[in-house]
């Protein structure tokens, strides 16, 4: 039975405090770590970004508007706003799915609107049939005659779809805790990062982030302006290696006691083998940095990617061996039901999900709450 007075999480109640065991992710090292110079930027002001040692890096441009991080205004209406910015995201989905429960006899005609719907909203095969076996076997058991009834079962068996997927993020373990964030190009990586150190801050922790984008100058100072945003360092490098950044990002972090290493990387798609390889070398060198590290292999989804978004998983995991998701864009054109398909298909925790651009916007996934957004009036 599910409790439906369950206090709503917090973003912060979602990061651990205690500490527990956290499995070590393979130990692929075996290269020499890259011999670089310090390269260390402290990011504020961003128009004096000046290297601590050897500059290697010059003060870069302002970003363009589209690389500029949305303006933060942390009030209380933003803060509550959320959910309702994920509803609006949602709600072609929503409507579609609630729609069948309207003025329906509940009968084969309905499954099969129920069924295409689910389908529509990207909720993938395996999910859709899981759901209508499920709600077929309850509505004969329990003789549910009245359509909203079978919604609510509709709803108890998402979440328990759903349910798997939540997971707190453990910020105490290890120090510095080492993340390193993955993704296809635009799915929000540079953007979530910047919460996520909002957020880390928030809790009291320290944080350095490491640019491993390093294909492009624009990356580094979208980077940099989320550095400066939240007043943390930034270690960068003009061009080169993101193996090396890393490496240099860690190295600092254990010599000024950091608490957090968050390691941005440049956009590829999995069929480009050459740069799944670099992330492989990125993971092999922040693990000569600090044995055990990276900590967590995060992969950052855009919600609205629907199915294809399953096949980054599969190919992200099985290349560097996946901890968690951020799933973003909620707030958008995302149809939701990804996030069953995933479920049914490689349970990898959904630490966070973006449910829109600025700093506040990102939230733990909560099962609940999610169907709740989905499927309530
Ligand atoms: N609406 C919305 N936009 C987002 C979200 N997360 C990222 N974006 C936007 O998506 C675009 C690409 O984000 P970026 O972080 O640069 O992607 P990256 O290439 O993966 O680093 C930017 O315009 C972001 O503002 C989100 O949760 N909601
Ligand atoms: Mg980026």
């Amino acid at each position: 039975m599910f409790n439906f007075f369950r206090r709503k999480k917090t973003l912060e109640d979602s990061i651990k405090s205690t500490p527990e065991t956290v499995e070590n992710i393979d130990n692929l090292s075996t290269t020499e770590p890259p011999t670089t110079t310090e390269t260390a930027v402290q990011s504020t002001p961003l128009a004096a970004l000046s290297t601590q040692t050897n500059p290697t890096i010059t003060s870069p441009s302002s970003p363009t508007d589209s690389e500029q991080p949305t303006e933060a205004t942390p009030t209380t209406a933003e803060s509550s706003g959320w959910l309702t910015r994920l509803k609006k995201g949602l709600s072609k989905t929503s409507s579609n799915i609630k729609h069948v429960f309207v003025g329906h006899k509940v009968d084969e005609a309905l499954f099969e609107q129920l069924e295409e719907a689910l389908l529509l909203a990207d909720v993938g095969v395996p999910a859709t049939m899981r759901i209508l076996e499920a709600v077929r076997v309850r509505v004969k058991k329990e003789r549910i005659e009245d359509a909203q009834d079978v919604k609510s079962v509709v709803k108890e068996e998402l979440i328990r779809i759903l349910e798997p997927l939540e997971k707190v993020l453990d910020v105490d373990t290890h120090k510095p805790l080492v993340l390193m964030v993955t993704g296809v190009n635009g799915a929000g990586k540079t953007t979530s990062i910047g919460k996520l150190t909002h957020h880390l801050q928030h809790i009291g922790k320290t944080i350095i982030l490491a640019a491993g984008d390093t294909f492009r100058a624009a990356a580094r100072e979208q980077l940099a302006v989320w550095g400066e945003r939240n007043g943390v360092t930034v270690i960068a490098q003009e061009s080169g290696d993101p193996a090396a950044v890393v490496f240099d990002a860690i190295s600092s972090a254990q010599a000024k006691g950091i608490d957090v290493v968050i390691a941005d990387t440049a956009g590829r798609l999995p069929t480009q083998l050459h740069l799944m390889d670099e992330l492989k070398k990125v993971k092999r060198v922040a693990n000569k940095a600090l044995d055990g590290a990276p900590h967590e292999v995060l992969l950052v989804i855009d919600g609205s990617m629907g199915q294809n978004a399953l096949a980054q998983v599969k190919a992200f995991d099985d290349a560097v061996g996946l901890t968690g998701l951020i799933v973003t864009k909620l707030d958008g054109s995302a149809k939701g039901g990804v996030l069953a398909a995933l479920a049914i298909d490689r349970v990898i925790p959904v630490y966070f999900i973006g449910v829109g651009e600025s700093v506040n916007d990102l939230q733990t996934f909560d099962a609940r709450e999610f169907v709740d957004a989905l499927l309530d009036e």
